[in-house]
């Protein structure tokens, strides 16, 4: 079995709880409230520049063929804020407010696992978060009834965003390929802790 596809069977409870939620679903039936929906933008907005933040740190334990690759990540996901920005104009929606305390813990979280685990165990984590939300968008997609959230939708469940998962997906598992014992077991007792806060980060939009 692949690391990645154990990675996910042994979080597969987690991720039931999240596939779909009250946020994902709402938002595909386009009836989710101005409130829960500010709370998720300017949070996530908060998140990102964060997981940019740990793309970087852990850039710096990366063999050099990998150079490309996370480059060109960070340049990738950097263009998202431009669609955070954008929306915050069209719905007057003010993403400087106050980060949630589920935000900032998982922000907290990736940021010091950036600087203290191995370049493999981060790669869980990073693996993780982009997968998780590449499964909670498509799972938006396919039951889109209106689309005001049409540019969300379209791109962490586009043809793009999904190859960029596989690609970590692949690199995560070439990388298991070489790991010891420990390390493999530090790195699913990360992607466990990361589901974790992927299922709070959605609940935390109507806390
Ligand atoms: C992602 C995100 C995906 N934006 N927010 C959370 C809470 N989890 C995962 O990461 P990215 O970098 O926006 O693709």
């Amino acid at each position: 079995m692949k690391f990645s596809d154990y990675l996910i069977e042994k979080s597969k409870e987690i991720w039931k709880e999240f596939l779909p939620n009250k946020f994902l679903r709402e938002i595909a039936e386009d009836k989710i409230k101005k409130e829960a929906f500010e709370k998720w933008l300017s949070n996530d907005y908060n998140f990102v520049k964060n997981a940019l933040r740990f793309m970087n740190i852990i850039s710096a334990k990366i063999p050099d063929k990998l150079i490309p690759f996370m480059t060109e990540s960070i340049c990738y996901i950097k263009e998202e804020l431009k669609m955070f920005e954008e929306k915050a104009k069209e719905m007057k929606i003010n993403l400087n407010n106050k980060v949630s305390f589920i935000c900032q813990s998982y922000s907290n979280f990736l940021i010091s696992s950036a600087f203290i685990h191995t370049f493999f165990e981060n790669l869980a984590i990073y693996y993780c978060e982009e997968k998780a939300y590449y499964e909670a968008w498509n799972w938006v997609k396919k039951h889109v009834k209106n689309n005001s959230y049409k540019k969300f939708v379209e791109h962490w469940s586009s043809e793009d965003f999904r190859l960029y998962v596989e690609k970590i997906e692949e690199i995560l598992n070439e990388f298991a390929n070489q790991a010891g014992e420990y390390e493999k077991k530090e790195a699913e007792k990360l992607f466990i802790e990361t589901s974790k806060f992927e299922k709070l980060f959605w609940d935390m939009a109507y806390e």
